[in-house]
């Protein structure tokens, strides 16, 4: 992230009057604390945002203040001076069609993937950061945006999230630093732990014991992988949301270098979660298949069945700790 960069983002945030907040396909905890911060900064600053997100809101972030005003689609035939868009790994994985970019007169991006196709106007863009938020949160303060509880809850979210709880390698000074000034503005951490992990619904608590029953490990106990199928999220009746985090139990597996859940989707593809640990990049492997992510942290969606997907990536990450 260059300082021009961060001072031509302010003067695009400063001059704005009307803004489209988007953030990623399968939102996650960074990609939603931060539609939710930055529509409720624009707005402390009288100008109007609204976000949108293809997918639904996971059940454990609608705590977020103004979580409930993030629109399915984009409003039709309404223009904006800023589409911004925030925490996304590349034009596919916005989850809206690319003409509702076109009814922006000017875009600003903020994130933390690196290695991505970038086409924003204005970018602010630092891949050591781990996480969005914690981006942002040094973007308010430049701003001079009056973080308030609210934002301040959305944004230490957003950096709890991508860092797992302050326990991801991802974790700098930094982090903290900016952690630090969240709390100062009147945010607990407690609170934010408390709905987003220790809080699972029923449906969620059955649909994480079916996977975790399908334990298996491969190459000596150094790659751990579980799936869930339809089958089984019917009997559980837990929805897609419900599974995230799952993976983080099949990566703790004493020996594992990688864990991998894998998924059956209703429409037949298989959606992949990989989580690695020491100095294995799990973002390669999901590049392999379309997808992307980070070091420890990556997905992808295969257009295979279950069994398939199942094969194709072990049989990859295998060549991939080979090599
Ligand atoms: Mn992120």
């Amino acid at each position: 992230m260059t300082k021009s960069d961060f001072q031509e983002a302010v003067r695009v945030f400063r001059e704005g009057g009307s803004f489209l907040v988007l953030g990623h396909v399968n939102p996650d905890g960074d990609s939603l604390g931060c539609m939710c911060a930055f529509r409720l900064a624009a707005q402390s600053m009288g100008k109007s945002a609204v976000p949108v997100s293809a997918d639904a809101v996971p059940e454990n972030y609608r705590f977020l203040q103004g979580s409930e005003h993030i629109l399915r689609e984009a409003p039709s035939g309404e223009r904006f001076d800023v589409g911004v868009i925030l925490d996304c790994d590349g034009p596919g994985r916005l989850g809206v069609p690319s003409e509702v970019l076109e009814s922006c007169a000017k875009t600003l991006e903020f994130d933390h993937h690196p290695g991505v196709e970038r086409v924003s106007d204005v970018r602010v863009i630092d891949s050591s950061a781990a996480s969005t938020g914690e981006m942002l949160y040094e973007f308010f303060v430049e701003a001079g945006v009056n973080i308030t509880p609210q934002i301040a809850e959305c944004l230490l979210t957003a950096i709890i999230t991508d860092t797992g709880c302050f326990r991801f390698s991802n974790v700098k000074p930094s982090t903290l630093r900016a952690a630090s000034g969240l709390l100062e503005c009147g945010v607990s951490i407690n609170k934010i732990v408390h709905r987003v992990y220790e809080t699972r619904t029923l449906a969620g608590a059955k649909i994480l014991g079916a996977a975790l029953s399908s334990l298996k490990t491969s190459a000596n106990g150094q790659v751990a992988y579980a799936c869930i199928t339809q089958e089984q999220m019917a009997a559980a009746q837990s929805d897609e949301a419900e599974t995230e985090g799952v993976v983080n139990y099949v990566r703790s597996v004493r020996g594992a270098r990688v864990g991998i859940l894998f998924r059956e989707n209703t429409d037949g593809t298989t959606r992949v979660s990989l989580r690695s640990s020491d100095n294995l990049d799990a973002s390669q492997i999901a590049r392999l298949f379309g997808g992307g992510g980070h070091r420890t942290a990556a997905g992808c969606t295969l257009e295979r069945p279950l069994g398939d997907a199942i094969e194709a990536v072990l049989s990859a990450v295998q060549k991939w700790m080979v090599s």
